[in-house]
């Protein structure tokens, strides 16, 4: 068994800060449970666009708020505590941070390694390294 404590996470490499989003990876790859598991926090009034085209992503939203654009169809979904989105569809998509910070609890399949780079259109390139 693991306990994993995200204060224990902070100020680690399992801590990634960039352009205004801050993600604690407390489960990754290495951890070997078939997904990886993070909370996000998405500041008030900050916007962002992602595309996960190699994994599958759920997101559960447990203080704060926002919204989430699906540029497929152009639908605006606001979030609040107790709202998921499933990325089922790889869809690319803009979260935006509402009034207050938005707390996100995240998992991935496949899992992140926690090595990925965002290729040139934002998303994460699939995981090479086997297992
Ligand atoms: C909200 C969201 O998409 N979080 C993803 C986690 C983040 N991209 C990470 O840990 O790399």
């Amino acid at each position: 068994m693991k306990i994993v404590r995200v204060q224990d996470i902070i100020g680690t490499e399992r801590e990634v800060s960039a352009q205004q989003w801050t993600s604690r990876r407390l489960l990754l790859k290495k951890d070997g449970m078939g997904f990886s598991f993070h909370e996000t926090i998405i500041p008030a009034g900050s916007e962002h666009t992602f595309w996960y085209k190699h994994h599958l992503e759920a997101v559960y939203c447990v203080a704060g708020n926002g919204s989430i654009t699906d540029l497929a169809t152009g639908e605006t979904h606001q979030i609040t505590d107790g709202t998921l989105y499933a990325l089922d569809k790889h869809d690319k998509h803009i979260l935006r941070g509402g009034t207050e910070d938005m707390r996100l609890i995240c998992a991935f399949n496949p899992p992140v390694t926690g090595q990925e780079v965002h290729d040139e259109d934002g998303a994460y390139l699939p995981d090479t390294e086997g297992n």
